[in-house]
């Protein structure tokens, strides 16, 4: 469907043309920004409310700024559709987050106005201010370098990192905090108590006010950099620094807090802290979903609401005639409400995701028991582990892609201190729409490697809930090894997922389905498409065995060894990546036992799989049914080919 942009809007390709405009159109260009970001993600979805938030500040940045030569870095970059939609790349902007299409994050390759890919948090401070030191060392004073980070993503342990350091230095960095008092769910922790308290206080909001005319006067004058600057710091200093200013007392100058809505504004203040050099930071309040009623009145499920009726404000919800299986995520938040019940021991723990890994659930019933963090994945490892220590059973949930973050202390806190926490990686296998840097590719590789870490993944809910069931259990606990569960994103298969509680022996398979001449062995939930595959093949007269190997580690050793001896022909199938994974370990175990057998590998190759439906990645990387129909064909009308 083809979307009318606003008559102004429509006259703007690059922000070179935004530069043309006289100031004073720039609130009815922001007006016709947000409505145009509206009806694009209405009816083609994706992240909502943090661009209507920005639209202002997007604006006057590429107004004051001579972008793409100035570098600006947004944080996260869920936030950059207005970016986007400026840059060029407007006529597209319905293909975004669609297989083949725009990605929905800031993209290197996809914009020369894309100064750092993103996806991720709290990247933002490091990466302008590696850009910033760079053009110093290249002798370019002038340039720009303009990090957007918001509220929630500054409560990153990195961020304090990149601030840490640009305060020893002289870069040419502007930080813009983008505060709205929100993450996805509301922002957490002390920070936010202290951004609220710079923000209410009459001191630094009278401080403010001087700065702001100080600037102004100064700018009129023509007075240097360097004079505005002393001045301003003197003003500062004198009145308000007498408390202490967080950021002041990181040597970045703090400027604010202003209006995020007010366009004319940001565009003046910018434009002053433009001729101010030295690491600095201006610090923006704005309003989640801004513009939109709905989206400001409930910020957490406007996020990313899906498609919806810009008219009523009702989202779209698919209906069906059938019950249907219930997603993972909630499984997980139920049962985990369900062994808490149980056992006062068990806690939950998330880095700043309670809705999207529902241990908003836990969080609701036992509030004192669960624990949002903040966007901190390392310390919600570590604070897991010392839990741990003094007993508790500790649920850590964290999406597979971030506990990237946290490896470190997955192997030094946890693993090598033999403490056994439960971590469950929700969004393991492809992410979907949110693309290469949400997949959760890697962490059958990266956790299998680790000494006393147990890696299981499970084909449907029951064994969802009885891995949750047998993690906190005293056989698991009373031993030495932590218990990660990987779990996709989306629906499992059970519509009656209520099973009763089950502990399962460790690194047990399964055998779906017996058979001849081929051997399927599945990881998780994948395993479903190869009981699709087996009915197409059935009525080929193929009928292979399929074995849901539930354990990466430790393998099935005694199922593997039935296996090698029965077939000749084995194929592994998992939702992880190829190098390292689960089928690696399958070959190692050949390798070990001196087997010989044909083994084909299914998974994600040694490659940046783009974005795009589950499904059509599945697809893409030939692992979905068709997949596995075709590996299995091949395998069953090719000789063995085993050397000897
Ligand atoms: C390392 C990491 N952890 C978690 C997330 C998931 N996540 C995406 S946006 C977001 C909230 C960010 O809050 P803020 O920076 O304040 O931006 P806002 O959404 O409020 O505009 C979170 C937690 C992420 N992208 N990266």
């Amino acid at each position: 469907m083809l979307i009318t942009p606003g008559n102004l809007l429509a006259t703007i390709r690059t922000p070179e043309d935004l530069r043309k405009l006289p100031k004073s159109s720039l609130p009815q260009l922001c007006d016709e920004l947000r409505q145009y970001i509206i009806d694009v993600v209405s009816i083609y979805g994706g992240h909502f409310g943090s661009s209507l938030g920005v639209v202002e500040l997007t604006t006057a940045l590429h107004y004051v700024f001579n972008t793409p030569d100035d570098q600006l870095i947004w944080d996260v970059g869920h936030q950059a559709y207005g970016h986007k939609i400026l840059t060029g790349r407007r006529e597209n902007f319905h293909t975004n987050r669609f297989y083949g299409g725009l990605s929905g994050f800031p993209k290197r390759k996809e914009s020369d106005y894309d100064a750092f890919g993103v996806g991720h948090s709290s990247t933002s401070i490091s990466a302008a201010l590696g850009m910033a030191v760079a053009s110093q060392l290249q002798g370019n004073q002038i340039r720009n370098h303009i990090a957007v980070i918001g509220d929630g993503s500054m409560t990153a342990g990195l961020a304090f990192e990149g601030m840490n350091h640009a305060g020893a230095t002289d870069a040419n960095l502007l930080i813009v905090l983008n505060d709205n008092c929100m993450s996805i769910d509301p922002n957490v922790g002390a920070l936010r108590e202290y951004l609220t308290d710079i923000t209410t206080s009459p001191t630094y909001n009278k401080v403010k006010d001087e700065v702001w005319n100080l600037l102004g006067k100064f700018s009129t004058f023509g007075k240097s950099a360097q004079e505005i600057v002393s001045k301003v710091e003197t003003a500062i200093k004198s009145s308000v620094l007498s408390q202490s200013n967080l950021f002041e007392s990181l040597n970045l100058r703090y400027f604010g807090p202003i209006d995020g809505h007010d366009v004319d504004r940001l565009a003046d203040v910018l434009a002053d802290l433009k001729t101010i050099p030295g690491p600095k930071i201006l610090h923006v309040l704005t309003v989640k979903g801004k513009g939109y009623g709905p989206a400001e009145k409930d910020q957490t499920k406007w996020h990313a609401p899906g498609l919806f009726d810009k008219l009523t404000g009702e989202i779209k919800k698919k209906t069906f005639t059938t019950p249907q299986a219930p997603k993972y995520q909630d499984v997980f938040g139920n049962t985990l409400v369900e062994l808490a019940e149980q056992n006062p021991r068990i806690v939950g723990v998330t880095p700043a995701m309670p809705s999207g890994s529902s241990m908003n659930i836990m969080m609701k019933a036992m509030p004192t028991r669960a624990f949002d963090v903040g966007i901190a994945e390392q310390h919600a490892v570590t604070f897991s582990a010392g839990m741990a220590t003094r007993g508790e059973v500790v649920f850590c949930n964290i999406y597979s892609t971030f506990m990237q973050r946290a490896y470190d202390q997955v192997i030094h806190d946890v693993c090598i201190q033999e403490l056994p926490v439960i971590f469950c990686l929700d969004r393991a296998g492809f992410a979907g729409a949110d693309g290469p840097t949400h997949h959760g590719a890697y962490d059958i590789a990266f956790m299998r490697c680790i000494p006393n870490m147990i890696v299981a993944a499970p084909m449907n809910e029951q064994e969802l809930r009885n891995m949750m069931f047998t993690a906190a259990s005293d056989t698991v606990q009373k031993g030495k090894q932590a218990y990660t569960i990987r779990y996709p994103r989306g629906e499992g298969v059970m519509p009656n997922w209520k099973t009763p509680l089950e502990e399962l022996p460790i690194g047990k398979a399964r055998l779906v389905q017996d058979g001849e001449d081929v051997a399927i062995l599945t990881l998780g939930h994948i395993g479903n498409y190869a009981i699709t595959a087996m009915k197409h093949l059935a009525k080929e007269g193929i009928k292979p065995a399929h074995i849901d190997m539930r354990y990466a580690k430790p393998l099935d050793e005694a199922m593997l060894h039935q296996v090698f001896q029965r077939f000749n022909k084995i194929l592994t199938v998992e939702d992880g990546c190829l190098m390292g994974g689960f089928g690696s370990a399958v070959l190692e175990f050949m390798a070990n036992h001196g087997y010989m057998a044909r083994v084909k590998r299914l998974g994600i190759p040694d490659a940046i799989v783009e974005h795009g439906e589950q499904l059509e990645l599945h697809h893409e990387c030939g692992f979905d049914a068709d997949g596995i129909a075709d590996a299995v064909r091949e395998l069953s009308y090719t000789a063995a080919r085993v050397h000897v």
